[in-house]
């Protein structure tokens, strides 16, 4: 990778990163919507670090691409490459309000006890129709298709379940061999599927009126506040990079809603 970023925009390579083929896929899938750089520090768009024991220092690096387009205020992939100790691709495509569109949520985690795995065109308003309906009835398929080629990674917390759609696929799946080819033969070709029609509800929507705005923004806010309180990340980022980076991180970068809008 190069000694440092200068865009956001800029394409992003790190070496010996297992998630840099679904990274790839999004960047390319993403290009014929007319891509604008999106404002990040540079201390966000590449930091490293050493994890490990002295004797056994393990490199790290945090990277950030991000950029936005007419109808979706922020794309940004969170990318974390640290060896044996972790590997994520943390991927959310935040809508502007002014189009009735979920979020794409994506979090592709390898840890030494093995990888977990989530999709989701996740709701800002779960329980309006309006905002579900279209969305749930094509995902529902594909979810269907995917997951049962997949062990379901268990419980997730009761205060999530409004964050969530129907069509959450979600894992947890072996290291080794076994694994890489679920992730070959199934995740991949299930990110794709969410991501083309996610796009495709990106290039069919139009403009909503401002009290629907509102109601979005509110819903937005509900879920990027959850978000940020509830990151899983929170501990693995604060020992790689120290708390007050992390919190800004989050804050100010993963889930910025509110800090661009007040
Ligand atoms: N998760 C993030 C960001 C990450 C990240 C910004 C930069 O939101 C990584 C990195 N997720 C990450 C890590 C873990 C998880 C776990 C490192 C493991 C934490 C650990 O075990 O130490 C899906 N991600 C999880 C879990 C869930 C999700 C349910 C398990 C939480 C737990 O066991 O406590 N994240 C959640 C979700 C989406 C998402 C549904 C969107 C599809 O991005």
């Amino acid at each position: 990778m190069s000694p440092s970023r200068l865009s956001s925009l800029e394409p992003l390579t790190i070496d010996h990163w297992r998630w840099q083929p679904f990274l790839d896929h999004a960047c390319a899938a993403l290009e014929p919507f007319g891509l604008q750089p999106y404002p990040i520090e540079p201390e966000f768009l590449l930091q490293t670090s050493e994890t490990g024991s002295k004797s056994k220092p393990i490199h790290v690096t945090t990277a950030t691409w991000a950029c936005s387009s007419t109808k979706l205020r922020q794309i940004r992939a969170a990318c974390v490459e640290a060896g044996s100790a972790a590997s994520v691709l943390n991927f959310v495509i935040n809508p502007l309000t002014t189009y009735d569109l979920p979020f794409f949520g994506a979090d592709l985690v390898t840890l030494p006890a093995g990888h977990l795995l989530a999709l989701d065109l996740q709701p800002a308003l779960k329980s309006d129709r309006d905002h579900t309906e279209k969305v749930w009835s094509r995902l529902l398929p594909i979810f269907e298709r995917w997951q049962e080629c997949l062990p379901h990674g268990g419980p997730i917390p009761e205060e999530a379940q409004p964050y969530f759609s129907p069509g959450f696929l979600w894992t947890r799946i072996p290291l080794g061999a076994e694994g890489d080819a679920l992730i070959d033969e199934v995740v991949m070709p299930a990110f794709q599927d969410y991501l083309n029609l996610y796009l495709e509800l990106v290039d069919s929507a139009e403009t909503v009126e401002p009290d629907r705005s509102e109601a979005l923004l509110a819903g937005q806010r509900r879920y990027t506040t959850y978000r940020a309180e509830k990151d899983p990340a929170r501990g693995m980022l604060t020992r790689f990079h120290g708390s007050e980076w992390t919190e800004e991180y989050i804050h100010g970068v993963l889930f910025d809603l509110d800090k661009n809008r007040t």
